[in-house]
């Protein structure tokens, strides 16, 4: 039985890395909280979002003296480009890293490095886009799929295909009010094409093109990635699991797997399970090799090996300070450049692998598909080697750890609720025994915490608060990213964190066999919340706007988290955010993005740093939906 206590607090959080910073000040190495000070008070031009540098004329800054930049655009077009070209650079990050993956199904064949594991999945997807499988090999719907979906990326004309995934009355809301998805790249060069000097100064066009980018995004790229993905490595299932940095090991191999794209960490976990690699560690004195992910790569692999979770994004440096990594392997996004030097204050090798993250003081292995396995296999044995030079007086692992359960895809969340259904066979394969628990109220209603952690709140506080006071509130929740690892820390993971909840979601969760939080994977898989809160719009027959379904991200930082909160916002849900976007300097923006978008996709951004008063306007969100649903 868990209660509260059971839980790791963030104070016991806090303790940990203070132990972790006097090693830091032993060794003489810089941290985030040492350049965060440094960097306070930030840059007030940058924060209200009215700094330009589009051209050469500027940089422009607007004040209370001068209004405009020298083109002539005023604050609202100054921070609405700048939005957008959030947007933008968000939207590429998870879509190429689609695209990476796409090209790797693109060289899959039996026998190869990257095989099909998936093959209903491809299959389901293959007859989605009209790919034909009857009596082919798997092989050959795998490419063809592959090059109908890079297609998706850059193709001349149409909208992404799956749009039409959505509800009836998305696709045309999205139809009418021209923000239906083009090809992603596209979407990506207009929006900077519009935000090139000279051009857009509307902000109502510049949120419009914001929204219909991030929906290429949602609705393109991150599905994409997420789809194959799965197709690929396998379509995650429920496991057990542990998470933060107590899983490192003292007497092993310690290598940690960082970043987002799972085509490398998926190598490196399967080379680290050859007998070979194992007897030739333990020749080393090591008990064997101990593979442990951070970031978004540790959700993808842990959703499909169980592969223990050392943390969180601010926790990055600290997994290095405890002396005992042999090595980071990091593949793209959230690394911070920072990593570099800091291993150099240990023994712990930093390899880079990706062409997208070049990082200076990091060893480049520059991962090719064809070689991938090799690869791996020469990275652990360079780790391996790398062991004994482990200098045991700096290392320090604290011992905190909770276990979790990990995986749930909507696959996952159907399976369980169909396992409550009984003899109601009409039920079977759908959200209907949730939304009977919603409309009986004895669930709330279902809150979708994601994203980062932030220097800019307490970090992982925000989470930690709010995921509290809705399980005690009866509301359940799904979880990706960073905000997924902080629930895995605390020990909100488990099905014993059911004590924690209040009495209607503790019974939910007992029927139901779950955790209170279901940990549906990294950020990219954002994309299956978006099916998750259509499915759950269809089956009750009304629109995603009406569902007691939100979106949260108290602790956001990243622009991939602008892109994903746009595309939530044009799902028709609600967004709470606990940081606010860059555009304060422009009352058309703030007024935008909380209350305009609303009249074009029925939904927006509700804004408070104060994790209490955001629950608060959570709750009375949701309550808001129930009542004008008559529930
Ligand atoms: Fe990065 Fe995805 Fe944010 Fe975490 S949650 S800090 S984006 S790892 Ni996406
Ligand atoms: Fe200044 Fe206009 Fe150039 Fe921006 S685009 S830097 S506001 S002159």
């Amino acid at each position: 039985m868990k209660t509260l206590e059971d839980l790791t607090s963030i104070e016991q959080m806090e303790a940990d890395t203070a132990k972790l910073k006097e090693i830091a000040c032993s060794v003489c190495a810089e941290t985030w909280e040492d350049r965060n000070k440094k960097q306070t008070p930030h840059c007030k031009f940058g924060e209200d979002g009215i700094c330009c540098k589009n051209c050469s004329m500027g940089p422009c800054r607007i004040t209370p003296k001068a209004s405009r930049g020298i083109c002539g655009a005023d604050a609202h077009a100054i921070a609405a480009r700048n939005y957008a070209r959030t947007i933008a650079a968000g939207t590429s990050a998870h879509s190429d890293h689609a695209r990476e993956i796409l090209h790797i199904l693109h060289g899959t064949k039996a026998g190869g490095n990257y095989q099909v594991r998936d093959d209903q999945k491809l299959i389901r997807l293959a007859q989605e886009y009209g790919v034909p499988t009857e009596g082919r090999d798997i092989y050959d719907i795998a490419h063809e799929v592959a090059e109908v979906g890079l297609m998706e990326f850059g193709k001349p004309s149409g909208t992404q295909r799956f749009i039409k995934r959505a509800t009836e009355e998305r696709q045309q809301v999205w139809r009418e009010q021209g923000i239906e998805p083009r090809a992603i790249d596209r979407e990506i060069a207009t929006t900077l094409h519009m935000t090139h000097m000279g051009n857009s100064a509307d902000p109502e066009a510049l949120v419009r093109q914001g929204l219909r980018t991030s929906l290429s995004n949602g609705w393109g790229g991150s599905m994409l990635g997420t789809e194959i993905t799965d197709i690929l490595f396998g379509t995650p299932t429920v496991r057990t699991t542990e998470g933060n940095l107590g899983v490192l090991e003292k007497e092993m191999v310690n290598i940690v797997v960082h970043g987002h794209d799972p085509a490398f960490s998926e190598m490196v976990v399967t080379a680290a399970e050859i007998k070979e690699l194992v007897d030739y560690a333990k020749t080393k004195g090591a008990r064997g090799i101990n593979i442990v992910g951070l970031c978004c790569t540790a959700n993808e692999v842990a959703m499909r090996h169980g592969v223990r979770m050392a943390g969180n994004f601010l926790q990055q440096e600290n997994a290095i300070l405890t002396g005992a990594v042999e090595m980071m392997c990091v593949d793209v996004q959230c690394i911070f450049p920072a990593l570099a030097p800091l291993s150099e204050c240990f023994h712990t090798k930093f390899v880079t692998s990706s062409p997208i993250a070049r990082i200076p003081g990091s060893i480049y292995v520059e991962f090719k598909p064809e070689t991938a396995f090799d690869q791996a296999k020469d990275l652990i044995k360079m780790a391996i080697d790398n062991y004994q030079k482990r200098d045991t007086s700096k290392v320090f692992i604290p011992s905190t750890k909770q276990a979790a359960v990990v995986g749930y895809p909507n696959e996952q969340i159907i399976k369980h609720l169909d396992g409550v259904t009984n003899s109601h066979v009409d039920r079977i394969g759908s959200y209907r025994p949730a939304i009977d628990a919603i409309k009986a109220g004895v669930l709330r209603g279902a809150v979708a915490i994601v994203g980062c952690n932030n220097p800019r709140v307490r970090p992982d506080y925000s989470h930690f608060e709010i995921m509290k006071e809705l399980l005690q509130n009866d509301v359940l929740i799904v979880a990706t990213g960073c905000a997924a690892q902080l629930a895995t820390k605390a020990g909100l993971l488990t099905k014993d964190a059911k004590y924690v909840c209040g009495a209607g979601l503790r019974r939910v969760c007992e029927l139901v066999d779950i955790p209170p939080i279901l940990h549906m994977g990294a950020c990219v898989d954002i994309s299956r919340m978006m099916l998750l809160a259509t499915g759950i719009a269809k089956d009750w027959g009304v629109k995603t706007t009406e569902i007691p379904v939100v979106g949260c991200a108290p602790e956001w930082m990243s622009e991939k988290a602008v892109s994903i909160a746009n595309y939530v916002v044009s799902t028709g849900i609600d967004v709470y955010l606990g940081i606010e976007p860059q555009v304060k300097g422009s009352s058309q923006m703030m007024e935008l993005i909380t209350q305009g978008t609303r009249n074009i996709v029925g939904a927006g951004y509700i804004i408070n740093k104060d994790p209490h008063e955001l629950v608060k306007s959570i709750l009375e969100g949701l309550e808001a939906k129930r009542a004008a649903l008559g529930i």
